[in-house]
């Protein structure tokens, strides 16, 4: 396949461009580096220093990565002009903010990010159709699109039956914040083209990914991937590795019974191999559920602290989320197509602790802070 990795400088961008290349695909990168300015932005970085995204593009390809930031106005050009002139055939898309928090900081970080998000796959889907329909588009949803409904989360749809008619409906959405919202906006934009336009669109509700290497990382010194701990980027379980390491308590917001769906880096790389392989149908829009496990925080941080030790803190909690109820996601899709996924369990966090431990002389206790208020 030629593969274009829109955001592949990110956590799992790059590492999927690593997956991709190792098994004889050609990968064209395109980022912006525009997590690097939003670090810098907030004065965070991850724990140990990565390599630039101009030196990762001519490791891979022996061509340059392109710079593009996909919501700009030239973006739409460019993207035809690659789109037609490498002949690609399959679209990896994760090119957007990615956090939460992040976007409940302020109005300006809530339109950035909103902007960024919908406008960025706005261009992508007008240079596919303009270019070839056939162009397979794979898209990183979320599975906070659908929030923590009272009823079980199917994978994207959801038949109904409302007086004495059926019908096949997107599956109604409830996320929790404005970065939640753009991949809403995302999904709907993406699941009308298909109507309209006939395109082949896959879209990926991932859960919540941890993990800090994956086969390819351990290829040179330059394949590693960002690792984030700060209360801006890092995720759940990564927080609550390195808290654990430095004996800081792990910090659980409010009572713990928020439940996910939780997955390995390792098996994102495998999901998104799978939806490559299986190309939605023309102007089918492919929802699957991207996740393996279903954790609640209270679940991980006694995972971590029967694994490595330390101790739980309840923080008030800075976000607005239920934090008990039922939480029950369908996620048959990867698994009926093959998928073996690595388990989540003491030897797993043991492994990502022996990883993180020789660059925890690198961490900023303040970033570990839960700072973002979702009311302020
Ligand atoms: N949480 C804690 N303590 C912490 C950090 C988080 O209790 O120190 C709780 C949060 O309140 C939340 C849960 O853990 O209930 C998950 O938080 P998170 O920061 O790990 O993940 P989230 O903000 O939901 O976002 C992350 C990624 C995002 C992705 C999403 C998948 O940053 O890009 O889309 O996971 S999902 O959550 O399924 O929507």
């Amino acid at each position: 396949m030629n593969i274009l990795i829109l955001g592949a400088d990110g956590y799992l961008g790059w590492p999927t461009a690593l997956f991709f290349e190792q098994r004889g695909h050609n990968v064209y990168l395109v980022d912006d580096c525009s997590k690097r300015e939003l670090e810098l932005e907030l004065g965070v970085s991850p724990i140990a220093p990565i390599v630039d995204f101009s030196d990762r593009g001519w490791l891979l390809t022996n061509d340059h990565p392109y710079h593009i930031d996909l919501a700009s106005d030239g973006a739409y050009d460019i993207l035809v002009s690659i789109l037609a002139g490498r002949e690609i055939d399959t679209v990896i898309h994760y090119a957007e903010q990615p956090s939460a928090p992040y976007s409940m900081r302020s109005r300006n970080a809530c339109i950035a990010t909103q902007q960024r998000n919908i406008i960025g796959t706005l261009n992508l889907m007008f240079a596919v159709r303009h270019v070839n329909p056939d162009i397979h588009i794979i898209k990183l949803g979320t599975m906070g699109e659908y929030g923590t409904p009272n009823i079980d989360i199917e994978e994207g749809w959801l038949d109904v039956e409302h007086n004495g008619r059926k019908d096949r409906v997107l599956y109604p959405k409830k996320p929790g914040s404005f970065y939640h919202l753009s991949k809403v906006a995302d999904s709907n934009n993406l699941e009308f083209a298909t109507r309209c336009w006939g395109l082949r669109v896959t879209d990926l509700n991932q859960g919540i990914v941890y993990g800090t290497s994956t086969g390819e990382s351990k290829l040179g010194t330059d394949c590693g991937t960002s690792f984030h701990y700060d209360e801006t980027f890092g995720t759940v379980l990564n927080r609550f590795i390195v808290q654990s390491l430095l004996k800081q308590y792990l910090s659980v917001y409010g009572v713990g019974g928020q439940t996910r769906g939780f997955l390995d880096i390792r098996d994102t790389l495998r999901c998104v191999e799978i939806a490559a392989n299986i190309k939605a149908e023309p102007g089918e829009f492919r929802v699957r559920n991207q996740f393996t496990s279903q954790w609640s925080v209270n679940g991980l941080a006694s995972l971590v602290t029967t694994s490595i030790g330390g101790k739980i803190y309840h923080h008030d909690n800075p976000r607005v989320e239920e934090e008990e109820h039922y939480y029950n996601a369908k996620n048959d899709s990867f698994l009926l197509d093959g998928l073996d996924p690595y388990p989540l369990n003491s030897v797993q966090v043991a492994n990502m602790a022996t990883n993180i431990e020789p660059y925890l002389d690198n961490v900023n206790l303040e970033w570990l802070k839960p700072r973002t208020l979702w009311r302020q």
